[in-house]
């Protein structure tokens, strides 16, 4: 079964994408029923990249069975309909105030139950494993969804790069703080900079990656370029976006959401269509793009990730840790 090719490439990917994907397959003689390694080529484009150290705004990416027959949300959608509190609090504002964002040069630090600190730029994270296309599904705690094709490398990669401690229990994503490109800071909305966590286990876990591109190129500043957290089963405030440092920690550490509205925002954070929001029901959500009077679709236990993650919640109660 291929269900890709029920789909109309107009709807899933933009042209220009779909056609040079296209091509390569033709090129390289493989046919698009080739199932998980199938190696995704795309062609070095001619335009210099103006904000990013990254090599080409294309990416090489290894095609994978992750979300292979999902409808894709437009890319236009993914840019244009943005969280990112740090270039304005509406979901419209990102993708313009993000325009300018310089991504290059960058550099993450490792801290806390390390070895010892240490430093890597993008350029050599990059280097850390090759990089996948993932399809995810990704759900914000507002009720809304999106299916996007990301390009990164498992988190594990770099944990292992980091070389934490006995101690290291959990793990904290801190994002850049940086008042004069970051119009949205100058509002104490959050307690700058944004910081999230996972559990070590849940950081370790195939399915959490780090993202530098989206649809077969480096990411739009708005998406979080040059480096966010995707964690596919959990509401996307979790995906801390533009990461400068990763602290391991022995205690749970407290993200951002948690102190605006711990009743509200949990560290888990786990999609649960059981949980209610205290404002509104978890149930089901509304999947960008599929049509002004469409109906909403349920929402699945770990945004259908369950077979997945949920070993790593057996004896959790994911009521109370919501
Ligand atoms: N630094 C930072 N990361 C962030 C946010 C933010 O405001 N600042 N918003 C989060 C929320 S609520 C969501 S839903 C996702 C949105 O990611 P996207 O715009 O790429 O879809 O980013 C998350 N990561
Ligand atoms: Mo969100």
């Amino acid at each position: 079964m291929n269900p890709e090719n029920d789909i109309a490439p107009s709807d899933i990917t933009p042209r220009e994408v779909f056609e040079s994907r296209r091509d390569f397959i033709k090129k390289a003689g493989v046919g698009l029923i080739a199932s998980t390694a199938l190696l995704l080529n795309c062609p070095i484009s001619a335009a210099t990249p103006k904000n990013t150290n990254l090599p080409s705004r294309k990416l090489k990416a290894i095609s994978t069975a992750y979300g292979r027959g999902e409808k894709l949300t437009s890319y236009e959608d993914v840019t244009s309909y943005n969280n990112f509190y740090e270039f304005g609090s509406d979901k419209s504002e990102p993708v313009i105030n993000a325009k300018l964002f310089k991504t290059q040069p960058w550099t993450l630090t490792v801290e806390g139950e390390v070895r010892k600190n240490k430093t890597i730029a993008i350029e050599d994270i990059l280097k850390l494993a090759p990089l996948e296309e993932r399809i995810y599904r990704m759900r914000c705690v507002e009720g809304w969804s999106m299916v996007i094709p990301w390009v990164g490398l498992p988190l594990s990669e770099l944990i292992k790069w980091a070389e934490p401690t006995g101690n290291a229990k959990y793990v904290e994503f801190i994002s850049l703080e940086d008042k004069q490109q970051m119009p949205g800071q100058n509002i104490p909305l959050i307690d700058w900079p944004y910081t999230e966590g996972l559990r070590m286990d849940e950081a370790m876990n195939p399915l959490t990656i780090l993202a530098v591109g989206l649809y077969g190129e480096v990411l739009p500043n708005q998406n979080g370029a040059p480096l966010r957290l995707v964690v596919p089963w959990k509401y996307g405030f979790k995906g801390a976006k533009s990461i400068v440092s990763v602290r391991f920690t022995e205690k749970q550490p407290v993200s951002s959401w948690m102190k605006i509205s711990p009743k509200e925002y949990g560290f888990y954070a786990n999609v649960n269509p059981n949980v209610e929001h205290p404002r509104w029901s978890q149930s089901t959500e509304r999947r960008i793009g599929s049509g002004l009077f469409s109906s909403r679709i349920k929402t699945q236990m770990f945004n259908g990730y369950a077979d997945q993650v949920g070993h790593m919640y057996s004896g959790v109660d994911l009521k109370r840790n919501f």
